[in-house]
């Protein structure tokens, strides 16, 4: 004696998977009995939706039990391939029984269709999410990289049951990416006098007017001692600028133009709290400069130092990680992010500051010293980068 079973969803199923097993095992429709037959719930993808199906047990009664109704003809038959015919199945008690189970499978069936259907709006509202939160970042320039990975992300952290809800997916995208977004404490400790104030990155980023800011934030307000050089000595006439504003804080500037004079003006100066440097703007791509520049930071390091590669955030998305990547050498300590007046998207800064983690101090907001510079928690910049514009 032996069994076998199928799981089927529909009538018709049933009867040529049926037919099928029979033919296979070439046994005569008669010797088969159902056992049971039951409804079996099967999951489904990433555990939703599912459906339910119906599992038959079959019984294949011996030759000789009493029970089956076989008939000596067809007993010799069942040597031979295939000896019983279409129409012996048809009119077997079997599928007698087998037309009583279409009412219940019927059933089933209709359960099915609706598992379908919350399933599918299930799909339809957790895509429409996702695509709507995809837009709106395409729109303020995060790349697309960082948002497949950021909302795989999503998808693997949130419950089914979230992801139906668009201010769930939402905030589930700010969290991540502002603590993926690190920050470096903006005051000024001073270990060590003279504390060494740098800023290094490519022309026109607003390296001098960031570097004024800085002097009056941690300088003049705070009532300390401090200076500036000038490392600009590739321009005639660079350091006018700051000189000017050296005038109107009455404190000293020193342009220089090697490391030996680097080295003399750090001693001449070493009893004031602070020594900002200004430096030449590079172009990332112009190695030489930057070795230069290499050179000089080699001697400011043996003091107590504070480097910021200044990026303007107007910058394209590769050109930041190039910049970011060519400066890493220098050494710095973090970033400032100029211009955010100039944009109206911020995506790729934030791309660029959470790929590579490089702490990020100030934003510049805009030209005037005495007031464009401020910092931000990495959640309130997000939400700057992701939402409509705010005024700052
Ligand atoms: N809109 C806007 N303009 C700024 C900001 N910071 C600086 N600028 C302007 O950008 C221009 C260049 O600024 P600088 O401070 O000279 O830039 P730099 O990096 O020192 O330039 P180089 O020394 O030539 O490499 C000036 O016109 C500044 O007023 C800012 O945050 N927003
Ligand atoms: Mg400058």
């Amino acid at each position: 004696m032996n069994y076998f079973s199928i799981e089927v969803e529909n009538i018709q199923e049933l009867r040529s998977k049926l037919y099928e097993e029979i033919k296979k095992r070439n046994i005569s429709p008669d010797r088969v009995i159902i056992l049971t037959k039951k409804p079996i719930k099967k999951k489904g993808f990433l555990g939703i939706g599912g459906k339910i199906v119906y599992q038959v047990w079959f019984q294949v009664l011996d030759q000789g039990d009493n029970s089956a109704q076989v008939t000596t003809e067809q007993n010799t038959k069942s040597n031979s391939k295939l000896q019983f015919s279409d129409e012996d199945v048809v009119n077997s008690p079997l599928y007698k029984e087998i037309e009583t189970l279409k009412k219940m499978i019927q059933e089933v069936m209709v359960e099915n269709k609706k598992i379908k259907e919350i399933t599918s709006s299930y799909l339809k509202a957790k895509e429409s999410n996702f695509e709507m939160i995809r837009k709106q970042m395409i729109e303020r320039d995060f790349p697309l990289g960082f948002i497949d990975k950021l909302l795989e992300r999503v998808d693997n952290e949130l419950s089914e049951e979230e992801k139906q809800n668009f201010y769930v997916v939402y905030d589930k995208v700010k969290s991540l990416i502002a603590s993926d977004l690190k920050v470096a404490s903006t005051e000024l400790f001073i270990n060590k006098k003279p504390k060494i104030v740098m800023l290094v990155g490519p022309t026109g980023v607003g390296k001098t007017t960031t570097i004024v800011k800085l002097a009056l934030l941690w300088g003049a307000t705070k009532g300390r001692k401090f200076v500036f050089f000038s490392l600009d000595k590739y321009r005639a006439g660079a350091s006018f600028q700051l000189k000017s504003f050296a005038e109107i804080f009455r404190v000293p500037m020193k342009s220089i133009r090697n490391e030996d004079e680097l080295r003399e003006s750090l001693d001449i100066f070493s009893d004031s709290d602070i020594i900002f440097i200004d430096t030449a703007g590079t172009s990332q791509k112009d190695t030489l400069t930057i070795n230069d520049l290499k050179e000089h930071v080699k001697v400011v390091k043996k003091y107590d130092v504070w480097i910021s590669l200044v990026m303007s955030a107007v910058t394209k998305y590769k050109d930041m990680l190039d910049i970011i990547n060519r400066y890493s050498t220098i050494g710095y300590n973090n970033i400032i992010l100029s211009k955010i007046d100039e944009t109206n998207t911020l995506g790729s800064s934030i791309a660029a500051l959470c790929e590579t983690q490089v702490p990020l101090s100030f934003v510049t907001n805009g030209q005037r010293v005495e007031a464009d510079i401020t910092t931000f928690r990495p959640v309130d910049l997000v939400y700057m980068a992701l939402d409509e514009r705010r005024d700052i």
